[in-house]
């Protein structure tokens, strides 16, 4: 006999958006300064052809390659300092909220508020993002801490896909009977581990934090509810994104500024890769709930590249799909890792009916690849 699950939604989401913007033109402008000062300093060893010279980067490039125009960050002065190149945060003692946390009760607090709930109302906090400030305590359980929540709260990292994939988790906790009404958060400082001395992937991030509320659909109050009719997890191992910053690089006696030891990737072969294996699933997953790819109403797709996702739902749906069937929220955002299919989700669902069906999606690093379908209640 199947066992029978008691339906799940969402029922609130947050967005927690930093204070600063730098656009593309800033971005450069800095970037370029960056590379004058760099090959003054090196100009014998350039002329030398032991180094080779850096080049300019430039607006076009990043506008046709990405459809990025601008980024959020929390800290701007470092970044744009091209005798930095990097944010400057100042650091926080033991006893105070750190900063992944603060941005995560930020979030929450608003997905709370849209969900009709309170802190004491939760019993899981995920804290799920890229990359974490610290390896313990978990911040997750700072988070309960500060929201009063009860339960239990965990950290854990899928790069890009760490917020489908903890929605996953949500989702089985609630159905199963384990938890009532679970966090998500995805604090995601990417400021801090992008390398933005390096013109190939200096444009892709931006800091953000979204939130959200899953809970029994007999539980829930608010009136914007969105009943999970599954969720499906993929991963597939691939070098070509990755950072290897971690606990072993002092005892490995690495240089803190080697270049690998912030995000890097093989950015064509990520893109030529990740499309057929993100549409596939897609396609399959929602096979799985007969359901074909042109009955979805809206894909809230990872916000990596512009390209990327016009392929993938060209692959889906057979045709140039619009902002109305895939909404794009990186031209304002910047890739923001697993907080992009979410921040598309909170922004771009208010019109959809009852009954209307969409997809959030993930992919990146891992390679990962989550997809959460969902229906309007
Ligand atoms: N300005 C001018 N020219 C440039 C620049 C620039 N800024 N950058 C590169 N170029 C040049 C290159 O040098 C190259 O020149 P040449 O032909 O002479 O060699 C030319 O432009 C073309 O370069 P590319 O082939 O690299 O350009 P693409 O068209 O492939 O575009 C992209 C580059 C935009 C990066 C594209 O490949 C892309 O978006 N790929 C997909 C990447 C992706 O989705 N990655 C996922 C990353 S996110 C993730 O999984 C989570 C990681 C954890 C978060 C980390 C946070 C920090």
């Amino acid at each position: 006999m199947q066992a029978s699950f008691p339906a799940v939604v969402i029922s609130g989401t947050g967005l927690y958006r930093p204070p600063h913007v730098i656009t593309n033109t800033e971005l450069v402008e800095a970037f370029n300064r960056y590379a004058d000062l760099q090959n003054a300093q090196h100009a014998e060893a350039i002329a030398a052809g032991e180094r080779k010279a850096l080049t300019h980067s430039s607006v076009e490039f990043i506008e046709k390659a990405s459809g990025i125009k601008q980024r959020y960050v929390i800290e701007k002065e470092g970044v744009l300092d091209p005798t930095r190149m990097y944010p400057r945060f100042t650091p926080r003692g033991d006893d105070e909220i750190s900063l992944m946390a603060e941005i995560a009760v930020d979030a929450a607090r608003q997905a709370l508020s849209a969900a009709g709930k309170t802190g004491a109302d939760i019993d899981a906090v995920l804290c799920s993002s890229a990359n974490m400030q610290r390896a313990y305590p978990a911040m997750a359980v700072e988070i309960q801490q500060a929201l009063g929540a009860g339960g239990y709260g965990f950290d854990m990292n899928v790069a890009c896909s760490s917020a489908t994939f903890a929605l996953e988790q949500a989702f089985n906790a609630v159905r199963s009977g384990a938890s009532k009404c679970v966090l998500v958060v995805n604090p995601e400082i990417t400021s801090a581990h992008l390398e933005w001395r390096d013109r190939d992937c200096h444009f892709i991030f931006g800091d953000v934090c979204t939130a959200v509320i899953v809970e029994r659909a007999d539980t829930a109050t608010g009136d914007d509810q969105w009943e999970i009719l599954g969720t499906q997890l993929a991963t597939q191992f691939s070098s070509n994104i990755r950072n290897n910053f971690g606990f072993m690089n002092r005892a490995e006696d690495r240089d803190p500024d080697a270049r690998d030891l912030t995000f890097y990737q093989e950015g064509r072969k990520v893109f030529k890769e990740v499309v057929p294996m993100a549409a596939a699933h897609i396609e399959a997953h929602l096979g799985k709930l007969g359901l074909a790819p042109t009955q979805v109403r809206r894909y809230w797709l990872h916000q990596a590249n512009q390209g990327m996702n016009q392929f993938v739902i060209k692959k889906l749906v057979g045709a140039d799909a619009g902002s109305e069937v895939a909404p794009l929220i990186l031209d304002e955002y910047a890739n923001t890792a697993s907080a992009g299919s979410i921040i598309a989700f909170h922004h771009h669902h208010a019109d959809l009916k009852a009954g209307d069906t969409g997809v959030i999606c993930s992919f990146g690093a891992g390679y990962s690849i989550g997809s959460v379908v969902v229906k309007k209640r």
